[in-house]
């Protein structure tokens, strides 16, 4: 079984953490009803959906991708960059509990998961505003003796590593070109379109790819590599500088 897990918003999201754009109006009541066909589109492939409780005091703590890891091995905490955003990870601790040993990554280090890909036995880790060496080092202390290895990755220009790429199957990523450097990874790269950045993030849950519905041209070409798109609605969230994959933590239980 996979699960997911996720977390409601509300008229919070207005006030979230935004680095590299400008604040736009949000509209709540839309925002709102993209997550609920997100979470409909989850449970359509079968996912098993946990939803936190809301946190109306955390503008960003819908983009639960950034407060943990969770890996066949062990759940990581992760200590987001944002000091707004610390007290989103408490309740991600609990609800993983069930499902995982978890280990809580402590201060100094400050990680968010949207810096993270996990590629094979390979995690990627993405060096921004977020995520210092003191994260990086304490990932790797847990995640190395299980087998992983740690790289770090430069990001320019976005938020997060995931902002710039993410995987598509065991031997391929899409990525923005200028955002990030992958050719060292020796795996197959489809780059999204110049003028969609946004579609540069997909969530793969088995042979299923969630992709961002408002990149028509990046869809089509993903739909060269998988016979199984479904093209998910987040724009809303792209105005908090969230995309598709922030706004769940997938594992299998
Ligand atoms: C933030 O700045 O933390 C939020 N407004 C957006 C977080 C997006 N999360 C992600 O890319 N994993």
């Amino acid at each position: 079984m996979i699960v997911a897990i996720t977390r409601p918003t509300g008229s919070e999201l207005a006030d979230c953490e935004l680095t590299h754009i400008d604040r736009a109006p949000i509209d709540v009541a839309r925002a709102c009803e993209q997550h609920e066909a997100y979470v409909d589109v989850l449970r359509s492939i079968g996912v098993e959906v946990v939803e936190l409780e809301r946190l109306p005091q955390h503008p960003d703590a819908v983009f639960v991708e950034d407060t943990a890891l969770v890996l066949n091995e062990v759940a990581v905490v992760l200590r987001p960059g944002a000091a707004s955003r610390r007290g989103e990870s408490a309740s991600v601790a609990r609800a993983l509990a069930t499902y995982r040993n978890v280990v809580q990554l402590e201060a100094p280090a400050t990680l968010d998961g949207g810096d993270i890909i996990v590629f094979g036995r390979k995690i990627l880790v993405g060096q921004t505003s977020r995520t210092n060496p003191a994260g990086i080092g304490a990932l790797a202390n847990v995640v190395e003796p299980l087998g992983y290895a740690v790289e770090t990755v430069p990001v320019h220009g976005v938020l997060h590593l995931k902002s710039a790429a993410t995987v598509v199957d065991d031997a391929t990523l899409i990525y923005n070109k200028g955002q990030v450097d992958l050719g060292f990874l020796g795996a197959r790269l489809l780059e999204a379109h110049p003028d969609e950045p946004q579609g540069a993030n997909v969530v793969r849950i088995g042979e299923v790819l969630l992709a961002d519905a408002s990149a028509p041209r990046t869809l089509e070409l993903l739909n060269e590599h998988t016979e199984h798109l479904r093209p998910v609605h987040v724009d809303e969230f792209a105005k908090a500088e969230g995309a598709i994959s922030c706004k769940c933590i997938i594992f299998p239980a």
